[in-house]
């Protein structure tokens, strides 16, 4: 669906409302506080009241030095919700469709009536009430946002044209994934307004000690037919989901390498695999034959009850079929 089919009846939504809230998914990447805040512009715009909704008690690096950069009023934890609550209040859900990967999943109860604005594949846990407006072919949730702040003809300023277009740069791997002709119009759109550049590489800088810690755990890499890098972390290093996802896309940038799979143990105990792909392989549907999901480029799993080194075998078994 391309949101630009669902933009005017968007509108109506915001403009009926008097105050809208805005949340991303758990562990909130520069797509998530990007598209966020992007939203936030344009409900601003038309004089509504707006927050952001956080619980995440941390942050990677570059979500916080936007946060930083923010007034603060305008974020607020699902505790405060019911204190800014007015008599008609929307809840936009940015970058994820699944109430498992909201912080609190409980905010839902709070609100009658709830927009979703995302660019991944809905399963199960998608939720199932309101406006789903979902892109699966976008690059990233700012690049739709991207196409709203075009269609209404909002201004933004040049920091808010850098935030969004940090998300667009992430999700891509700079314009590698996902990226199609209306990702270059984003860019070229946010450029026009002042978008840096630089600010974006800055918001994009990685912590060097957890980046040493991921290249010394991630060190087994095996290459299946030529193609399918596969590493894995040792049973006893826990990592982030994030964090696995970060090396998968890193391995896609040798030459060769068609799609890459990354086993770790997650903080859950369970073992994650994040996957990517330049798009030959799909590694949505491999993903499922291991109880995950996702897209052609970009899936994941989490597999409870196994060692590693089993995990590891089965997809391996998979991969060499
Ligand atoms: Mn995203």
């Amino acid at each position: 669906m391309n949101i630009l089919d669902k933009a005017k009846e968007l509108r109506r939504k915001i403009k009926f409302h008097q105050t809208i809230f805005i949340v991303g998914h758990q562990n909130l990447d520069l797509d998530a506080i990007g598209s966020a805040l992007g939203l936030y512009s344009i409900i601003k715009k038309y004089r509504r009241e707006s927050y952001i909704i956080i619980d995440d008690q941390v942050h990677e690096l570059g979500v916080q030095k936007i946060i930083n950069e923010q007034p603060k009023k305008i974020f607020i934890t699902s505790d405060e919700i019911e204190t800014k609550k007015n008599k008609k209040n929307l809840l936009i859900i940015v970058d994820t469709n699944k109430t498992n990967l909201l912080s609190n999943p409980e905010i839902l109860t709070h609100f009658d009536d709830i927009v979703i604005i995302d660019h991944h594949q809905t399963n199960k846990q998608t939720i199932d009430r309101g406006l789903l407006i979902i892109d699966q072919e976008a690059s990233s949730t700012c690049e739709m946002i991207t196409q709203l702040l075009s269609h209404y003809r909002i201004k933004i300023s040049p920091e808010m044209a850098t935030i969004v277009l940090s998300g667009i740069v992430l999700d891509t791997s700079n314009f590698v994934l996902k990226t199609q002709a209306k990702t270059y119009f984003s860019a070229y759109y946010l450029a026009s307004y002042g978008a840096n550049p630089k600010k974006v590489q800055y918001y994009l800088k990685q912590d060097i000690k957890e980046y040493i810690a991921r290249q010394k755990t991630i060190t087994n890499i095996e290459v299946i037919k030529e193609k399918y890098a596969v590493t894995s972390g040792g049973e006893k290093v826990k990592y982030k989901r994030e964090e696995l996802a970060k090396i998968a896309s890193t391995l896609l940038q040798f030459n060769g390498i068609e799609a890459s799979f990354v086993i770790g143990k997650s903080q859950d105990n369970k073992i994650g695999i994040s996957a990517r792909s330049e798009g030959r392989l799909n590694v949505g549907k491999i993903m499922e034959k291991l109880g995950g999901g996702g897209d052609h480029h970009d899936a994941a799993t989490q597999i409870e009850g196994s060692s590693i080194q089993e995990v590891k075998e089965k997809l391996l078994g998979i991969l060499n079929e």
